[in-house]
């Protein structure tokens, strides 16, 4: 799935604004025929959460109807027609003119229907959206999954018994788009550099049959690649070098533009898209993660999609804003916890150097997730959409397959092994990870994957407020980590929760000291390891979660609050960071 793009062959519109809203407290919008008209009681905005927009709907975790007329103009008489939403959580279900047009389980992926046969041109066509947000064992993640926890949230309000709000609506931007009959469906880029050249493998899918060529230009170079399509050809593969390369990295993101152009007998364009990449290469060798060959340490953060009013809706000036704060702490990377981030989250990583783990939406998996095939089978399929989607990000340098997984059952094994090999069949060249939060003695999975992510609260959630003993702690259970696994390591998760503005002496829990003492110790613990390769806090900012005892509204784990200002921890580990990049 290409991210849509106006072209000179492709129009694009935006369906974001207000549209007619109803929640559907009883489930019966279909049968009341609401796909047709609905029973709208106030107009709500997309791209937002539904959730903060109305008080009563703040702890509404069940099914909300969306509907808007769109004009289609005539100019797209021979055109073919797409409705593409960025995220919807979490299944979503479209009409077009009282039409089902299709439907798509997931909370944090596009996806796209073909409308055209639905859509009526030159007048007003409705789009009705269904979008279920009910939280339920059998989806990822998962939620009500309370018998089985045994690490988590038990007793949370509402019981999705992972550690963020289970926002419902349609998070990220909904769009029209046309694509000719005959179209670019899908373009891969694989990137490599060997002896300083740039290496660029492509796979094009085309459909449609009325095309006779494919040229494959990369802009402001020489690099051109004419390939004459034999009949009922739909996928084009090749590769070529670039010389005098500029390899992509966090100093100098510098991005190519590849644009494919498909040709008519007569050579003319009849489609045309430009796909962004970046050439870089990434390994992992001698307990070190290497990009372009040389040792990279990533310090950064664990964060969410997450901001007051909007809860999970994609916001430019929030994306802006974050990116601002994470070059000023001087990190140059993050994962993206705990499911994919939107589009534009990772087209402005690409374009500013930060370096992405891309994790998939699996938090939480308990035991008898494992010999499910329901689930087996969701989850195979949501890596891949993750893969297709996110393939041609250069940030992108590794995937995370799950977070805090109870891993501890001998069923976890195989399952894991699978989720492992099915990503790999996708994507030969980006080292694969899961999160642990158990003890590796105990762990079944890790073994499975190329290098190793931690989280790891010794000093908060064990040895709590006695930071000297969870200091010895962590340094003790890195070396048995490292001895054990002989993986190199990443802790994706360390950190304390503090309330802004509470401040004690000596450091006690909850206050910016306590924070700010625990992040740095044990920031430079880990750094201090010749086996590890990253160091993310947790988290870059405070996040709404469920309601628990445990947690003051939101999760104060932020070093910066939810409304993104510095804690004392921000600056203490800005200093250590920024002396480390020689800038202080
Ligand atoms: C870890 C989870 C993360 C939580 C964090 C915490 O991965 O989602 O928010 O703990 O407790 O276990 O703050």
């Amino acid at each position: 799935m290409l991210y849509p793009q106006l072209t000179a062959t492709r129009q694009l519109y935006s369906l974001d604004g207000f549209w007619r809203f109803a929640p559907d407290h009883h489930n019966d919008g279909v049968s009341n025929d609401w796909h047709k008209q609905l029973e709208a009681d106030r107009e709500i905005s997309v791209q937002a959460s539904w959730n903060e927009q109305y008080q009563d709907l703040m702890h509404y975790f069940g099914i909300g109807w969306y509907e808007r007329d769109v004009m289609i103009p005539n100019s797209l008489k021979d055109e073919r027609i797409w409705l593409r939403i960025g995220a919807a959580n979490y299944l979503t279900t479209i009409w077009v003119n009282g039409e089902l047009v299709g439907e798509h389980e997931g909370g944090h992926l596009p996806f796209e229907f073909d409308i055209s046969k639905a859509i009526i041109l030159g007048r007003a066509n409705r789009i009705s959206i269904r979008v279920d947000a009910t939280i339920t064992p059998d989806r990822l993640p998962p939620g009500d999954v309370e018998s089985e926890m045994i690490i988590g949230f038990k007793g949370q309000f509402p019981n999705n018994y992972f550690d963020f709000f289970p926002y419902g609506g349609i998070n990220r931007p909904v769009n029209i788009f046309s694509t000719p009959s005959s179209y670019i469906e899908s373009i891969q880029l694989t990137t490599d550099l060997i002896d300083g050249i740039g290496k660029v493998s492509f796979k094009v899918g085309i459909s449609g049959q009325s095309t006779a060529s494919c040229l494959l230009q990369v802009e402001h170079t020489s690099i051109s690649v004419n390939h004459s399509l034999h009949e009922d050809e739909l996928t084009i593969v090749g590769h070529f070098d670039v010389f005098d390369v500029r390899p992509w990295c966090p100093a100098d993101p510098y991005l190519y533009a590849l644009k494919v152009s498909l040709l008519d007998a007569n050579g003319h364009v009849v489609d045309e898209y430009t796909q962004s990449f970046g050439i870089r290469s990434v390994k992992i060798e001698d307990a070190k993660l290497l990009l372009n060959g040389e040792p990279i340490f990533l310090n950064g953060f664990g964060m969410h999609e997450d901001f007051p009013v909007l809860g999970k809706g994609m916001n430019h000036a929030v994306i802006a804003k974050d990116f601002n704060l994470l070059k000023w702490m001087g990190a140059n990377s993050i994962r993206t916890s705990h499911y994919p981030y939107s589009d534009e989250f990772l087209q402005y990583a690409d374009r500013t150097g930060l370096l992405v783990i891309g994790e998939t939406p699996f938090v939480g998996f308990v035991p008898s997730h494992y010999t499910d095939d329901i689930i087996r089978e969701k989850a195979t399929r949501v890596i891949s959409e993750m893969i297709h989607r996110d393939y041609n990000h250069p940030s992108i340098i590794a995937w995370s397959l799950a977070n805090e997984g109870h891993t501890f059952v001998p069923e976890a094994d195989p399952f894991y092994k699978a989720l492992y090999d099915h990503a790999r069949s996708l994507d030969s060249t980006r080292p694969i990870t899961i999160v642990n939060c158990l003890d590796v003695e105990d762990d079944y999975a890790l073994k499975h994957f190329d290098f190793v992510s931690l989280n790891r609260y010794y000093g908060w959630y064990e040895q709590a407020a006695r930071l000297d003993e969870g200091c010895a702690m962590l340094d003790q259970k890195l070396d048995r980590c490292y001895e054990l696994l002989r993986k190199p390591i990443i802790v994706t998760e360390f950190g304390a929760d503090a309330v802004a503005g509470v401040h004690t002496d000596p450091p006690e829990l909850f206050s910016e000291e306590y924070q700010a003492e625990m992040v740095t110790r044990q920031y430079q613990i880990i750094a201090s390891k010749p086996y590890t390769i990253g160091a993310h806090v947790w988290s870059f900012a405070d996040f709404k979660t469920s309601q628990t005892p445990s947690r003051v509204v939101v999760n104060r784990k932020g070093l910066f609050t939810r409304e993104r200002q510095p804690k004392l921890a921000a600056h203490k580990l800005r200093e250590i960071w920024l002396k480390e990049k020689g800038e202080k």
